[in-house]
């Protein structure tokens, strides 16, 4: 980086950065000076978007003076290994209020606008979320930043700034409509645009072979198009601890190169048409969550934001003219799934081609830069992409995919003579259907360590999807079980718990949540206890007013609140859940039982589903058909509803959790690689009806089996029945309760008495149910009764939920990362 040419004279451009005062009266003139001189509007005429951007602004100059002196103390203390987060996704949320609690400005914030007759209740609600990612794959990242900025971890997060991200939700008779999300539309304050530094990315083109001066043959790529990308910052702050990092997501802009070629050719038209090309690759956040569609633009965007952060990295974090031989000292990059491991031949050709590097010496470099976190288990979800595409659109790169594979195969035929078999089932280019690159194949052979996100995802990585490269190298494969972040889903969302807790055992633990076990001996005083209940009340209260002015629902009062909050999928199992309030609604209608003797229940659903994901957006349909059948019969006599808010984010999620009683955690065993909604849930004392599946079974496992309640078969008992061959029908058959709530959803009785509306998914049901819905029904419906028998006793309930608080501090994002520092990453955090 550069800075000024000579000493300056005057002492205040010499001194450390100086910050607006920590006072209501600094706050004000900070805020003024932005709201006239940024918005350019005096406070008599100002709207309410004019004083949220101001005030956005506000608080990000605090931030940003604690941002400059991070960066001083950083250079400071270089030479230091830093930690480069490259993820195509970060579902950040709103940054308002976390920005303002992270750096103690609430109170002064608050008064400030007072003074100025504002209320910033009302300017918080201007905020739109940033919806950068699909759910929990980004939101992950998201809390990843938080922990590495609180732990004051040397690191950089890189992604890009999609002009629109994760799809808005709306209902049309019951169906997802998708509405363009154009959350940049009135603004981003928060980002901090630096036009003036491009990084221009190449595509396409050929490669040719050449003589060096040295006589070595090389080849070197000689591309057919480029795109520049522009640098936005975004600031993460460290909780009370004056860092804060940064999060740094790439635009693609035109060059104006490509631009006056077409210019000097005369034709505008088609010069502007290049112009949305080139834009075209930061426009829009693909929608698929764990089924990736291999669309050309995909890759363009993940080689885009690669290339960008790479040569960033090298460029201009790296002080000028280091030795790249160095660089295992200087960087280690965590790929957050495969999207971003096109990062392995990047950083390959940069060190061949053009720091000309000799093969072997960039690949032991190489190797060392990376580790890889795979967050599935589905093969569906594991990304490939065609050969023929990634020779047209990165001719190089596919050159040295071929050169880093030949030379793994020989070395597999040197471990494993005469097993060709093995040979090609770990070969990173794949034969059929279609020949195509192998994503986490490239990512397991470039990496030093591959991670998977909870106990037994990792378990299972290791014994079945990565088996045989986890055999040829044990060591390289571990857990680092996922985490969320205290500081959003308990002390933002949950201000009522957050009191209870502090006043209970004092300061300090938000921050080190393994504190919340202070909390344990408190499970059996019926004083706490009652504080407990009315923190869940208050915080009931509180969704209901949000739906209401939301969504226009009306939540009854008094229920127990069952909340299924998560992307659309079939592994996921909303269509058990499903089954389940057919089962509850056929059992009131029928007679079967006395209403009155049943625990009211209103069960939340929150889902998006892909786009093009038929299934999943005929799920969407039934369960609002549901909905709007039994929230209309009064036979059910208040004893049931259903609500399907649509449009679930970030925000929401914020107002839902900490009202929920029960969460639902229920995919099929071996399909949720780890799930952070379960956790997110326990921490603000929901119980969990879930499966022995992802981080549930170390939530179970924490929690104690009897404030848990498990059903459905584990891993190995899916396993086998798959083996023995899985017959839905024959569930149907043999359970008369399954039988019943099926053939009410097949006569139409959800849907105005149209079959047709139904029979794709009830078909579907009875002849495929690829995630075993059917075979876990029963011991899911014995679980259930379970939870109406426990919810009855409300003051074993209470202790029940205040020891899933007690006993989850484990699932702090803050462990996660000091797991990673700690055991892959071989960081210092002191800076
Ligand atoms: F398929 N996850 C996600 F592995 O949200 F890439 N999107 C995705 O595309 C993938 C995974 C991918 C989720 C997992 O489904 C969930 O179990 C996990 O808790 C989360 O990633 C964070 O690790």
């Amino acid at each position: 980086e550069t800075g000024p040419t000579s000493e300056p004279t005057s002492p205040l451009a010499r001194g450390p950065v100086i910050s607006p005062p920590h006072t209501v009266e600094g706050f004000v003139k900070a805020f003024l000076h932005e709201l006239n001189f940024g918005q350019g509007v005096p406070l008599a005429t100002s709207s309410q978007t004019d004083q949220y951007l101001a005030l956005a602004r506000t608080v990000r100059s605090y931030l940003m003076a604690r941002w400059l002196e991070t960066a001083r103390k950083r250079r400071a203390s270089q030479p230091q290994k830093m930690v480069g987060y490259l993820s195509a996704e970060y579902l950040l949320g709103r940054q308002l209020d976390n920005a303002l609690s992270a750096t103690e400005l609430r109170e002064v914030a608050t008064d400030a606008m007072k003074a100025c007759g504002i209320d910033i209740e009302d300017l918080r609600a201007q905020e739109v979320e940033p919806g950068l990612g699909n759910g929990g794959l980004g939101r992950l990242a998201a809390c990843f930043i938080d922990s590495l900025a609180t732990l004051g971890a040397p690191s950089i997060a890189y992604g890009i700034r999609y002009e629109f991200g994760i799809f808005r939700q709306t209902f049309v008779d019951g169906r997802q409509v998708e509405q363009p999300d154009a959350w940049l539309s009135s603004g981003d304050p928060w980002g901090v645009p630096h036009p003036e530094l491009e990084v221009p990315v190449n595509f396409g083109g050929h490669t040719e072979r050449y003589v060096g001066e040295d006589g070595r043959e090389r080849s070197r790529w000689v591309p057919g198009w480029g795109v520049i990308g522009l640098r936005y910052n975004y600031m993460v702050p460290g909780y009370h601890n004056g860092v804060v990092n940064t999060l740094r997501l790439w635009r693609a802009r035109a060059t104006n190169a490509f631009d006056l070629h077409i210019f000097n050719a005369g034709d505008y038209a088609e010069a502007v048409r290049a112009q949305t090309f080139a834009e075209n690759i930061s426009k829009v956040l693909y929608p698929e969550d764990s089924t990736p569609q291999g669309k050309e633009l995909r890759l363009q965007q993940q080689y885009f934001f690669v290339a960008c952060s790479i040569k960033d990295f090298l460029t201009h974090t790296m002080p000028k003219g280091f030795d790249v031989r160095e660089l295992p000292e200087r960087i280690i990059f965590q790929l957050n799934d495969t999207h971003p491991v096109i990062a392995i031949p990047e950083l390959m050709r940069i060190l061949v081609d053009e720091h000309d590097l000799e093969w072997d010496q960039a690949w032991g470099i190489t190797k060392q830069c990376f580790a890889y976190t795979c967050h599935t288990l589905l093969p569906e979800a594991l990304e490939v992409w065609p050969v023929s595409l990634m020779e047209r659109l990165l001719p190089r790169h596919m050159e040295i995919i071929y050169r880093i594979n030949e030379e793994f195969l020989d070395d597999l035929r040197e471990a494993y003579p005469g097993d060709e078999l093995r040979v090609r089932r770990m070969s990173i280019i794949a034969d059929h259907p279609e020949r195509s690159v192998r994503m986490a194949h490239l990512a397991t052979v470039g990496s030093v360590k591959v991670n998977g996100v909870a106990a037994l995802h990792s378990q299972l990585l290791k014994d079945k999807v990565l088996n045989d490269f986890s055999e040829l190298w044990p060591d390289r494969f571990t857990n680092v079980t996922n985490g969320v972040t205290p500081r959003r889903f308990i002390r933002q969302s949950n201000p009522a718990l957050t009191g209870l807790i502090t006043e209970t055992i004092g300061k300090g633990w938000v921050s080190d949540l393994d504190r919340l076990a202070e909390l344990q001996a408190y499970s059996d005083d019926p004083e706490f206890r009652e504080k407990f209940r009315a923190v869940k009340a208050a915080n009931k209260e509180r969704i209901t007013d949000v739906l209401a002015k939301r969504d226009g629902i009306q939540l009854p009062q008094g229920h127990m609140l069952d909340v299924m909050v998560k992307r659309l999928h079939e592994y996921k199992r909303q269509s058990l859940k499903m089954l389940h309030i057919v089962t509850l609604y056929d059992r009131l209608i029928s007679g079967e039982v006395d209403p009155a003797s049943v625990t009211p229940r209103t069960v939340v659903f929150g889902a998006k589903a892909a786009p093009g994901y038929h299934m999943a957006k005929e799920t969407i349909f039934l369960i609002n058909s549901i909905a709007k059948t039994v929230n209309a019969d009064p036979r059910v006599q208040g004893r049931l509803f259903v609500a399907f808010p649509p449009n679930y984010n970030v925000t929401l999620a914020e107002k839902l959790i900490p009202a929920a009683d029960l969460s639902e955690q229920i995919s099929l065993a071996g399909k949720e690689a780890s799930g952070t909604g379960n956790m997110k849930f326990a921490l603000n004392g929901a119980l969990t009806i879930g499966t022995d599946d992802g981080a549930n079974v170390e939530i179970r496992e924490l929690v104690g089996d009897e404030n848990f309640f498990l059903f459905g078969m584990d891993e190995p008992a899916v396993a086998e029945l798959q083996a023995r061959g899985y017959r839905p029908g024959d569930y149907y058959e043999s359970d008369a309760n399954l039988k019943r709530a099926i053939d009410l959803i097949a006569s139409g009785h959800f849907t105005d008495g149209n079959r047709d509306a139904v029979s794709a998914f009830v078909g579907d049901l009875l002849s495929n149910d690829r995630f075993l819905a059917l075979a876990d029904y029963a011991s899911y419906l014995e679980a259930q009764d379970r939870v109406e028998a426990a919810y009855a006793d409300q003051e074993e309930w209470s202790r029940k939920a205040i020891l899933n608080v007690a006993r989850t501090g484990f699932f702090s994002s803050d462990r996660s990362m000091r797991d990673y520092i700690d055991r892959i990453w071989h960081i210092k955090t002191n800076a």
